[in-house]
């Protein structure tokens, strides 16, 4: 087993893995940028380095660097966390060739994945079911004659696409070709990569998806599913485990086809298989995440298995402590992610310190934070500031220990997304659980007020608009805050990258 092992993320999830390494005996090496000084990521590891300015550009997403502290600090293994470099095959690669430990599948796999049309035809030849469609990069020509032959409505993707980039919905013939242009522009200029397929359009489909985990000697199994039908803009808002009215037999069959997935690519680590399920219990693959994602804990809750511990093992080369016969569901999980977001306006950023932080706790309760009282939230990383996981014995446990749980969550001086999440879990179509892929367009008004998204360029013009909106105040507020500093100190600054290469920090946790 690996002796120490370097954390390339931050928040959450950097925390989350440095729990899993604690508990192993592993010492743990963060990163960090500058505005991450004393972030709770930074507290919780052994050892801490600098990495570079905020910008993620510049610090943790600086695969040379962080390889160079991970031999520095003696770490023989880099946990990728989600975002960042967890799905970068290229890093993974660049890994290998270093002689560190990439905790995660190889970076052919990842890039196999990622390329939607490869990972169609991967699956077509595993014989899991895709969605109806072509397997080919296609022509403009090509994608007239094929959506003329199916029939709309058909979903144009890009093949570098996924996660909802780079799709559009053709309902009527004389939007196709304008469609499909705007597709392919999007896609080159996002991806660098224009080639599109084409996808029969599902109508209102469920979100589930099925983990699985494997180790590299040919050992394979899943975790069953997870319903995460209730997203915003293709954010996800509420995910629950197991899925709402999955019988056994579909169960089982997702699950195997999951596994299957996972085989046919010689899959090593964590993973999840995303499926469409249409009304008539249908399922679809629609692609596999190569990382551990951030609903993985509902799973951990109802199976009782840590998926990042386990990461770990089969990464080190260690077989699955388990068959697939010893895997069973136990109760109902709930994950409602808590952003820093304002929900009464159009869900922007609401970056800040907070003030006043006190987490639901209780039984049944999981919180998975990145902050802490006193802790700034900027607008230079993801929004999301904690996961509320709960589990009950049944759903409906569940579902009150949820409610319980926001009702005792206090955060303040920065807006969250706890309203929101009230207002979900006292809807009669939520409480049933009769909801897909469109609950909250359809019974939330798109957010709160907030139109629905009327095109992924619209939502992606949105979110842009209130990043830069957000940056502002916060630019504002700290310059601010710099003068009130430096005349009070009698200085301001310093040399921010005084700490790079050099170890910051030797604490052993959280204290
Ligand atoms: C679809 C679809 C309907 N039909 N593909 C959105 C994210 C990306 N991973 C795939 N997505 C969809 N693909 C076909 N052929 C509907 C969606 C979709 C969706 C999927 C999962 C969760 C939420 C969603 C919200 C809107 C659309």
């Amino acid at each position: 087993m690996f002796k120490k092992v370097l954390v390339a993320n931050r928040g959450e999830i950097a925390v989350r893995v440095m729990r899993a390494c604690r508990e192993m005996g592993i010492k743990t090496v963060a990163v960090f940028s500058d505005v991450d000084r004393d972030a709770l990521h930074v507290r919780f590891a052994d050892e801490a380095y600098c990495i570079g300015p905020p910008p993620a550009r510049e610090s943790y997403l600086l695969g040379d660097r962080i390889i160079a502290v991970a031999k520095q600090a003696g770490a023989e293994a880099i946990h990728p966390g989600y975002g960042f470099f967890s799905e970068r095959g290229e890093f993974a690669d660049l890994c290998a060739k270093e002689g560190v430990t990439f905790i995660g599948p190889a970076g052919s796999v990842m890039r196999s994945m990622g390329d939607k049309v490869t990972a169609r035809q991967t699956m077509e030849k595993a014989r899991v079911p895709i969605v109806p469609g072509t397997t080919e990069r296609l022509s403009d020509e090509e994608i007239q004659s094929f959506a003329a032959k199916i029939g709309l409505p058909v979903m144009i993707k890009a093949s570098a696409g996924g996660g909802g980039k780079g799709m559009r919905l053709v309902r009527t013939d004389k939007d196709l070709m304008s469609s499909v242009a705007r597709a392919r522009s999007e896609a080159k200029s996002s991806f660098g990569d224009d080639s599109l397929y084409v996808e029969k359009f599902v109508e209102e489909p469920r979100h589930i998806e099925i983990q699985i985990l494997a180790d590299s000697h040919g050992n394979c199994v899943h975790l069953f599913e997870r319903e995460c039908s209730i997203q915003r803009r293709h954010q996800k808002v509420i995910e629950e485990a197991p899925g709402n009215r999955i019988s056994p037999e579909l169960r089982a069959k997702m699950g195997a086809a999951a596994v299957a997935a996972a085989k046919a690519v010689d899959y090593v680590g964590a993973g999840t298989c995303e499926f469409l399920v249409d009304k008539n219990d249908e399922f679809f693959f629609l692609e596999m995440n190569t990382r551990v994602q951030v609903e993985h804990a509902i799973t951990e809750m109802i199976t009782g298995v840590d998926i990042v511990k386990t990461m770990i093992r089969v990464a080190a080369g260690e077989k699955l402590p388990f068959e697939q016969k010893d895997l069973v569901i136990s109760g109902h999980s709930i994950e409602a992610r808590v952003y820093a977001e304002d929900p009464d306006n159009n869900f922007v950023p609401s970056p800040g310190e907070i003030v006043v932080y006190r987490p639901a706790a209780g039984p049944g309760i999981r919180v998975d934070s990145g902050v802490f009282q006193g802790a700034r939230v900027t607008v230079f990383y993801d929004p999301m500031v904690a996961k509320l996981v709960v589990w009950g014995r049944d759903r409906s446990e569940a579902v009150d220990r949820l409610r319980r749980a926001l009702s005792e969550f206090v955060v303040k001086g920065i807006k969250t997304s706890l309203p929101f999440h009230q207002k979900v879990v006292n809807h009669p179509v939520f409480l049933a659980g009769k909801y897909d892929t469109g609950f909250i367009d359809q019974h939330m008004a798109g957010g709160k007020g907030g139109k629905a998204a009327t095109s992924e360029e619209d939502a992606a013009e949105s979110r842009r608009v209130a990043f830069m909106m957000a940056a502002i105040v916060a630019f504002k507020r700290d310059k601010q805050r710099a003068a009130v500093a430096a005349s009070t100190h009698g200085k301001s600054g310093g040399d921010p990258w005084k700490d790079f290469g050099r170890r910051a920090q030797m604490r052993g946790g959280w204290r």
